[in-house]
């Protein structure tokens, strides 16, 4: 039997070879996707994030981790989507510049598609001109969405809003991330922040109405 301290042992451990059948035996015996997904899973990549932060692990340990928890994300995707049939449209998203960290950015652009969007990822460590051609080349776009984990790619994140913002497009901006708050989207000029990823679908749709 596969429960949630298992596969959180596995993601904080890095165990890739056995995250597969961990997940797989948990939903067959019936547990929430999204329950393994926020128990299990982010939970555990939290716990690791605190480990490194006192230097009881370091980057590789963090790295695998990271996999560890993607394959696991990949076997509950099906599941986790909603499954709407409306469109919305557009939604351009990205990690800025500077920032590598992918992993809540996947799962928000997940959840947005599963809303009904048509996600254009432009990936992580994403410029403010990329970001820029992204919408100039999409027109049609609804929503653009940033995500930076670093409070060091912040200035980022605020050079990129702002320049979107300043010019003559009607996309909205929406940002969100770990070290992002209310008080900090506010001050850059983003129509909208969330702070996890079914919130985030929530709010795209609300800016693309
Ligand atoms: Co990094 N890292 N990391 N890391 N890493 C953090 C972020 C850190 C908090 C760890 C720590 O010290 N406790 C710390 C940042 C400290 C700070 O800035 N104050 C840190 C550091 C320091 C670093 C390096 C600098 C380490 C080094 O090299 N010395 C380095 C930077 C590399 C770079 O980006 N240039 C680095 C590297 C890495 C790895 C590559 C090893 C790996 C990332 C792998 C990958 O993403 N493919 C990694 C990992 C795994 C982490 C932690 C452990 C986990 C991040 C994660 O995926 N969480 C993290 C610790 C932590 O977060 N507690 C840490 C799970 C994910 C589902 O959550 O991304 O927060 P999250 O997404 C959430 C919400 O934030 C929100 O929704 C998601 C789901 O609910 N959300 C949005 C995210 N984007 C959104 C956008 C929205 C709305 C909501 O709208 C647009």
């Amino acid at each position: 039997m596969s429960t949630i301290q298992d596969i959180a042992q596995a993601v904080e451990t890095g165990k890739l070879k056995l995250i597969e059948g961990l997940v797989t035996n948990a939903l067959q015996e019936g547990l929430e996707a999204v329950t393994i997904l926020n128990e299990g899973m982010i939970k555990a990549l939290a716990a690791v994030g605190e480990k490194f932060q006192r230097s009881e692990i370091f980057v590789p340990e963090m790295l695998v981790a990271a996999r560890t928890m993607k394959k696991g994300v990949e076997i509950l995707k099906p599941k986790l989507g909603s499954g709407a049939t409306t469109s919305f449209g557009k939604c351009i998203i990205g990690t800025v510049q500077g920032d590598l960290h992918d992993i809540g950015k996947n799962l928000v652009a997940m959840m947005i598609e599963s809303a009904g969007f048509e996600v254009i990822d432009l990936g992580v460590d994403v410029s403010k001109d990329q970001f820029i051609n992204a919408i100039t080349s999409n027109p049609d776009a609804k929503v653009v969405a940033l995500s930076a984990l670093l409070t060091t790619t912040m200035p980022m994140m605020q050079d990129t809003a702002r320049a979107i913002k300043g010019g003559r497009f009607t996309v909205k901006v929406m940002v969100g991330g770990a070290p992002i708050t209310q008080e900090f989207a506010d001050q850059i000029g983003a129509d909208g922040y969330s702070t996890d990823a079914a919130g985030a679908a929530q709010l795209a749709k609300k800016l693309a109405a």
